[in-house]
């Protein structure tokens, strides 16, 4: 995760932490080796900039100058700054147990989306619930196929529909679910293009339907500005409540994860770092920011 990224702001940190002073010039020449490292990650160029900003003014500040370990002051800046970049606050909507509490998947195609339902079911249920996942991405046999699989290899029943009307299926998934006392219904969609009206007008039907408690965005953060820029699109249409990151374990550079929150105004709230249906982790901007410093998770 994250090793091209790690590599190099290490090697610039190391340059850094290898002076006794640090002269302005020093400082400047350490600031712009971040700011190419961070485009080298494929972080929005916008992004970068503000960043840049923001660590350099604390950098120039007292509290670098007057530290006898300048360069790890400049470490903890940047730290700081990485946390801020991720962290947002727009709190999370609750997921109540007494009632048919719902969540709605969406994203492109081949994000992530069906292996994160499963995945969410089961974090779920491990935490208290009772889920039910709905197959809602009704034009692909072998989707409906793959998330029975999922279902049945964690115990959880899934609901599917022989129809291509996605709200059908979502009515008949509530009143089963109430009807089985199941508290927390999870639908996995189709994966589609922003531009893809007539598919967007689907999605946004389904959410009408549903009225979700969350509408979470699945985002492969191997592809980078792209899943952000999707992120933004979809954001638009359905009013995201969160965003989930996938493939993170095959993410050498971090630009979605560094993006994501600060173009969508949306939170990360689960990261997705493997095939298997535990690789699913509660999204905590602090550890992100240790992991891309090359902390492990200890920071
Ligand atoms: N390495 C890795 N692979 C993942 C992750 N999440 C999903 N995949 C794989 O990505 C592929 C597409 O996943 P799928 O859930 O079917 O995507 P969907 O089309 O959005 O429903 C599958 O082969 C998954 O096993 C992840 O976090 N890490
Ligand atoms: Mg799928």
């Amino acid at each position: 995760m994250f090793e091209s990224l790690t590599d190099k702001l290490n090697s610039v940190f190391s340059k850094l932490k290898s002076r006794g002073k640090l002269s302005e010039k020093d400082i400047k020449a350490g600031l712009r080796e971040i700011r190419l490292a961070l485009l080298e990650a494929d972080v929005n160029y916008k992004i970068v900039k503000d960043f840049i900003k923001s660590v350099e003014v604390k950098s120039l500040g007292e509290r670098v100058q007057k530290s006898l370990t300048p360069g790890q002051q400049i470490v903890k800046i940047v730290n700081e700054e990485l946390v801020q970049l991720m962290t947002s606050d727009v709190e999370e909507k609750p997921l109540p147990k007494n009632r048919t509490s719902k969540l709605l998947v969406v994203g492109l195609q081949g994000s992530g989306k069906t292996t994160a339902c499963g995945k969410l079911a089961l974090h779920y249920k491990k935490n208290g619930y009772e889920p039910l996942l709905v197959a809602a991405d009704v034009y692909r046999p072998a989707a409906i196929k793959q998330l029975q699989t999922l279902g049945k290899s964690i115990n959880i029943p899934v609901y599917t529909e022989d129809t291509t009307k996605v709200t059908k299926i979502a009515k008949g998934a509530l009143k089963y679910a109430a009807k089985e006392f199941l508290n927390l219904v999870i639908f996995d969609t189709a994966g589609r293009l922003h531009v893809d009206e007539k598919m967007m007008e689907e999605v946004e039907d389904l959410a009408k339907v549903i009225s979700p408690d969350q509408i979470l965005y699945v985002a492969d953060a191997m592809t980078g500005q792209d899943a952000v820029n999707s992120a933004k699109e979809f954001n638009e249409r359905l009013d995201l409540t969160g965003i989930i990151l996938t493939k993170l374990d095959g993410d050498t550079r971090g630009g979605a994860a560094l993006s994501v929150r600060a173009v969508t105004g949306k939170p990360i709230r689960f990261v997705s770092v493997g095939e298997k249906l535990s690789d699913l982790e509660a999204f905590h901007p602090d550890r992100i920011a240790s992991r891309i410093l090359g902390m492990g998770d200890m920071l």
